[in-house]
């Protein structure tokens, strides 16, 4: 620790007991960076890159002492001197460099492949003030920016710079590194790409800003909205951006290291992360071929070298660029993208597996699917969906492309750091190897019977139930009962994901307290979900949360038995204090729309039970604690896609039914209209009654069968606490350990 002391006194000119939080934080960001210096690059044959819109890192110091296996010592140092490591966390400012499960992937591989010791580093942008900051004012969601660079931050800034040409203009980028600390190995690289010219005075109210000057803001946010023209023009111009640079920096690193182009795929593996950065594939194209090698060469070493994740099964969700789009902000890859077009054209006549369609759309996942080697679903049901139904005229083609790869978490956050007390308690039991191996958490499995084990195990759940109290007193000023049941959704807020399933459970809980069924154990309802700004229904949902939360906390009758709590600027460090707090972790959107979930997986590792549909991940949960560990409803996804092709879900007929009616009315009923907006909340019942697309009422009575039976479980102790331990020793596989050594072993083939 004198290196810790020496910077403070070259910095501040006094000892670490003397300085405020603040310093010690910028002493310990410092000390952090100057070891990491000093720890070797993981080299390797063959790398890959991890090429992704999206790396939502969140707050890096502790992991960081973590994973370079110095925090105890550095925890008890500040200790000694009169400091607490939590606080210091505080200072830190949180980047948002994603929106939720496919960003927060990124950065759990990140962590597991350097842990792994493979050669493997990120590349993405490097936004300013990253997603959308949520405040909530009369009870509806407003948007701020997140600053989160700072003079002295993560990013290390390069020398290296390349020049992107647009149709109309071209800019020069500046890399900006941080390093990725393996768990006990060497070190790899997120690459971050960003403009000089940025101008950050160009957000004036909000979120808004000019988006026609492209080389004042294309780093600026997080893709913000998908409403307007300009908005999916700038997208394409940061999708462009990216991957432009990030080939770009592929081929120099490949060149500089001696590799022959001709063999690149031998020593360069890329891995698309959904269809954001696809344009890489007719980008590299583009330069080998600038290289002097042939299109038809160029084509098959692409073809070699880039594998694609889908995580979507959403319509909506697929990219497609309208052609006179791509003209305008890259005209380049327009002959590349027309002669892969002609390729296909010409071998197939199927309309559904074409680059162009008729209206002449450019389908980003059918480049992919046809131009690289190998296409990945992110779950076992997820992938069979691709293959059977989403996919499948590719799937027919292609049948040795596709493959699974379950989705994973890091364990470092998601256990070590997020619940010290649990991590403890575990490697009191059974060692530390699960650290390395976590398949070995299953050595848990002995301690079912032992009662003195159960004992601990709920004592730790109350702790960190306190010191969830302690934090939702402190940032949002509310309170709430660690003797309650604490029931958690905490997730982007999307209808798929249905919220507003959660929602009129909660309505039927009121209503049933009211007419004097009260539970036996109070019950907290919590929720954290950001919607996108342009997504008016989420919104909606969001305030009827709101109005919920403010209803039932001031009515003196129901608030002793239900409150509802929506965290406001739900991020990750918010996530790694409500998940290691949580007794029932809600995972209940409609069968065959989530394509796999990870929060699920973090709250099973912490020790939660799941309330669940037959999707996702879940289903794998599922199967790895069996039945009677977990609490699954709702129809299934085979007769859900049914429902979608016959077209045969009514929701009005649903609605007819009394017990639904009474709980859908209510949402425009007098008391949520004494609180909230009548514009907002009729909206959202018209959409429950009219259209109800996600199926909610379809789910419902057996949501609050199921529901009810999870929280009577609750109540025998014994039994919970065993499900508890069982769901924690079963978690092993959803290690993003794991995950990686599958891409590794199927897709990479890293040595
Ligand atoms: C697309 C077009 C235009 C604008 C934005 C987008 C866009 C942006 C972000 C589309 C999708 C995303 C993010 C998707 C995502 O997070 N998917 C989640 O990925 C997780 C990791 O695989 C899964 O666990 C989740 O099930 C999946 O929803």
């Amino acid at each position: 620790m004198q290196r810790l002391e020496k910077i403070a006194k070259a910095n501040y000119g006094k000892a670490l007991r003397e300085c405020s939080n603040n310093e010690a934080y910028y002493a310990l960001l410092e000390m952090v960076k100057v070891i990491t210096a000093e720890k070797e690059e993981i080299k390797g044959d063959k790398k890959v890159y991890y090429i992704s819109a999206e790396f939502l890192i969140g707050k890096l110091l502790l992991n960081n002492l973590i994973n370079l296996g110095i925090y105890d010592k550095v925890a008890e140092y500040l200790k000694e001197n009169g400091k607490d490591i939590t606080e210091i966390e505080e200072v830190e400012p949180e980047p948002s460099l994603g929106n939720g499960g496919l960003g927060r992937l990124a950065a759990c591989f990140l962590d597991s492949i350097a842990t792994l010791g493979l050669a493997g580093d990120g590349i993405g942008l490097n936004y300013h003030y990253g997603l959308f900051k949520q405040v909530f004012r009369n009870n509806l969601q407003n948007e701020e920016k997140n600053p989160w660079i700072e003079k002295d931050s993560w990013l290390n800034k390069t020398d290296i710079s390349f020049d992107v040409e647009f149709g109309d203009f071209s800019v020069k980028s500046r890399l900006y590194d941080i390093d990725v600390i393996g768990y006990n190995n060497g070190k790899n690289k997120l690459h971050l790409f960003d403009i000089e010219t940025i101008d950050e005075s160009m957000v004036k109210e909000g979120i808004k800003f000019d988006k026609e000057e492209i080389a004042k803001n294309l780093t600026l946010f997080l893709y913000p909205d998908d409403s307007d023209e300009a908005g999916h023009l700038l997208r394409i111009y940061q999708q462009y951006f990216m991957v432009s640079n990030g080939a770009q920096y592929i081929l120099k690193e490949a060149k500089d290291r001696g590799v022959d182009l001709h063999k690149l795929n031998e020593h360069v593996t890329i891995q698309i992360n959904d269809t954001h950065p696809t344009m890489v594939i007719p980008e590299l194209i583009r330069l080998l071929m600038k290289e002097g090698i042939h299109m038809s060469e160029a084509v098959k070493i692409v073809v070699k070298t880039c594998a694609y994740t889908n995580h979507t099964i959403l319509a909506e969700a697929l990219e497609k660029w309208p052609v006179r789009y791509l003209k305008k902000v890259v005209p380049q890859l327009i002959p590349i993208i027309e002669a892969l077009n002609a390729i296909i054209s010409e071998k197939y006549s199927d309309e559904r597996v074409q680059i162009i369609d008729r209206y002449d759309n450019v389908h980003m996942a059918n480049i992919d699917i046809h131009f690289g080697y190998s296409t990945n679903g992110v779950a076992a049901l997820h992938t069979d969906i691709l293959k059977n139904s989403e996919l499948k005229p590719f799937y027919d083609i292609y049948p040795e492309r596709f493959n699974n790869k379950t989705n994973g978490i890091t364990f470092r956050r998601w256990l070590m750091h997020c619940n010290h007390e649990l991590t403890a308690f575990i490697d009191k039991l059974i060692g530390e190897g699960y650290k390395k191996d976590a398949l070995e958490l299953e050595k848990l499995g002995a301690f079912i019977d032992n009662n003195e084990v159960l004992a601990e195990l709920d004592g730790i759940k109350k702790l960190k139930k306190k010191h969830l109290r302690e934090f939702l007193k402190k940032s949002q000023g509310v309170e709430i009962d660690e003797n309650s049941i604490f029931d958690i959704q905490i997730k982007r807020l999307h209808e798929y994901k249905r919220q507003q399933l959660n929602v009129l459970y909660i309505i039927y809980k009121y209503l049933e307290i009211k007419k004097g069924h009260c539970p036996t154990t109070p019950i907290t309802f919590i929720f954290g979900a950001k919607a996108a700004p342009a997504y008016v229904i989420a919104k909606d949902i969001i305030h009827l949360i709101l109005s919920l939360q403010e209803l039932i906390n001031n009515d003196p009758v129901a608030s002793r038995y239900i409150k509802v709590v929506m965290v406001e600027n739900y991020n990750v460090s918010k996530a790694e204090k409500l998940i290691p707090a949580c007794d029932v972790s809600e995972q209940i959107s409609l069968a065959s729309k989530e394509a796999s979930g990870t929060g699920n997986m973090k709250f099973m590792l912490n020790g939660a039970v799941t309330l669940g549909t037959m999707d996702g991940a879940n289903v794998e949960i599922a199967q790895l604690v069996g039945d009677e560990n977990i609490y699954i409803f709702g129809e299934s996804s085979d007769s859900v896609i049914k429902h979608y092709e016959k077209r045969d879900y009514i929701s009005r007929d649903y609605y007819e039914k009394p017990m639904i009616k009474e709980l859908v009315d209510f949402i425009t009923g007098e008391e949520l209209l004494n609180i909230g907006n009548r514009e907002n909340l009729e909206r959202v019942k018209n959409e429950f009654v009219n259209k109800d697309w996600f199926m909610t009422l379809l789910d419902l009575e057996d949501y609050i069968k199921v529901k009810n039976e999870i929280f009577k479980a609750y109540e025998d102790r014994e039994r919970w606490l065993k499900m508890s331990l069982t769901n924690i020793s079963k978690a092993g596989f959803f290690s993003s350990d794991r995950t990686i050594a599958d891409y590794n072993r199927d897709i990479w083939k890293l040595k």
